[in-house]
């Protein structure tokens, strides 16, 4: 293989282990290549020029990084306005909360257009690229507009929605042609591949003529699931560290009488916040031997806060928390701890190690990775009990999670009460085929697959 480059939005130092298993594991594949990882600096420029932005190339190790300034009127109109207003909550099913304000298109176009121009200046013609996420969708077609012949793959971190609220978003058949411009297009889940199957069938003249080949446009794509994983050794190695051993000691002493559940999110409307904490409520109210007992820790960072939907999710949720402390509270005993907070990568794992519960119900996640640390954070001698949605993406793979509905907030508290209950046999026979799950498929296994099936894939124009 050529040298590798990453294109991704945000890009981390490969040598820095709180970058965490992401960006370890494309590290690991830029480094055997003395690859290129390209994206956005991070800076925002208050005064640059809308579609121009300062290019900076700097050494790490032998991985080359390469960044661009945005501008405040690109990063508004690209990141905040139609990648993160309009892109994530369609793409999460959420038509209502979209801005369909037909101005902020041309902004993504406009940086996507800009990004091209700056990694073609730094392209090599056997590179292969490696292009990721929904902020970078057309990256490719400006690439092959542009005279790239390069093999270029995409990666769709977030779910891709069915056909019937994908085609609603207005420039739905300008981003799906633009995936043509692809050699190879991954997904996270198999009912991911199935969406883009069944829009594909319902809006274009496409031809199928091999399982996972896809012809149109002019030329022919290939396109399957990859599910994200882990690193998984560095997360074990990360859970038995003096500092995580303490931590989750800690933990142990501090709620030494009660029962632990934890939610570690974004706080982000697709992850269901409200909906678990009413499911915890139900908990409360229909299992009262819960109260002065189950705790939740509900950790959320802050994110995107200056789109309006982010604020009114902090506030539901603060007023939602606030009330069951108020209501089910006691002197010795706070129902709810929230923490709206970013907790540092290596107190992760001893937090999720001290609790009986791991909560992971997104209303809808492309795969969701907080599900699989807290399986690989747990001492398998007497391992907790995941709680999953089944519309997360990781529910593909881990059938041995107790599954929920988290719309259905009844049921939910059902299965939290089955979770609380579950006999040590069980919760160790589970544990034990979830790791195994976990291990085989790691973000390890994931950037080789990728990267192989992105090798393998031929030419394809036709
Ligand atoms: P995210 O939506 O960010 O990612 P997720 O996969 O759950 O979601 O988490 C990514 C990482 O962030 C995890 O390593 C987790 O530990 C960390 N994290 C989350 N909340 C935290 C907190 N409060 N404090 C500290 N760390 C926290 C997107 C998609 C997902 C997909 C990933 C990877 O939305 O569906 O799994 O990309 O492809």
């Amino acid at each position: 293989m050529g040298r590798l480059v990453v294109v991704s939005n945000r890009i981390a130092d490969p040598r820095k282990a709180a970058a965490g298993g992401l960006a370890v594991a494309l590290g690991e594949a830029l480094r055997s290549t003395g690859g290129l990882w390209f994206g956005w600096s991070g800076n925002i420029k208050a005064e640059g020029t809308p579609g121009e932005g300062e290019l900076h190339v700097r050494q790490a190790g032998t991985v080359t990084l390469a960044t661009v300034d945005l501008c405040q009127e690109d990063h508004d109109g690209f990141y905040l306005g139609y990648s993160n207003g309009v892109l994530w909550p369609v793409f999460h099913y959420r038509l209502d909360l979209a801005n369909f304000d037909t101005g902020l298109v041309n902004a993504y176009r406009r940086v996507n257009q800009m990004f091209a121009r700056k990694l073609m200046s730094l392209l090599k013609p056997d590179d292969v690229i490696w292009i990721h996420d929904y902020q970078l969708i057309p990256l490719g077609a400006e690439l092959r507009a542009m005279g790239c012949s390069n093999r270029i793959g995409f990666f769709l971190h977030i779910p891709l929605p069915p056909a019937q609220i994908m085609s609603a978003l207005p420039q739905h058949a300008w981003l799906v042609r633009s995936l043509f411009a692809y050699d190879l297009v991954g997904f996270q889940s198999e009912a991911d591949v199935s969406h883009f199957a069944a829009y594909l069938q319902q809006e274009v003249p496409v031809e199928t003529p091999a399982p996972g080949l896809y012809k149109a446009f002019g030329r022919t794509l290939r396109a399957g699931a990859f599910p994200i994983g882990i690193d998984v050794n560095e997360f074990q190695d990360l859970a038995n560290a003096r500092e995580g051993l303490d931590m989750a000691q800690r933990m142990r002493e501090e709620y030494a009488r009660r029962r632990l559940l934890l939610g570690i999110d974004r706080l982000d409307y697709s992850k269901g916040l409200p909906h678990r904490v009413r499911a915890f409520r139900q908990l409360l109210a229909n299992y009262p031997e819960n109260r002065n007992s189950a705790t939740l820790i509900q950790v959320a960072s802050p994110s995107r806060e200056t789109v309006d939907a982010y604020a009114d999710i902090r506030q539901e949720l603060e007023h939602l928390c606030g009330a069951i402390n108020g209501d089910y509270g006691e002197l010795d005993w706070m129902p709810v701890r929230y923490i709206h907070r970013t907790v540092a990568r290596h107190r992760l794992p001893g937090l999720y190690r001290a609790a009986h519960v791991g909560l992971v119900t997104p209303l809808r996640d492309g795969m969701n990775l907080v599900a699989k640390e807290y399986v690989v954070a747990q001492d398998p001698e007497d391992p907790g009990v995941l709680v999953l949605s089944r519309f997360a993406g990781a529910a593909e793979q881990l059938k041995e999670a107790l599954m929920v509905n988290p719309y259905d907030e009844h049921g939910t508290a059902e299965v939290i009460q089955q979770a609380l209950q579950m006999p040590l046999a069980e919760r160790i026979d589970r544990h034990q085929n979830l790791i195994k799950q976990i291990s085989v498929y790691d973000v390890h296994w994931w950037q080789h697959r990728f990267l192989e099936a992105l090798s393998e894939t031929k030419s394809t124009l036709v």
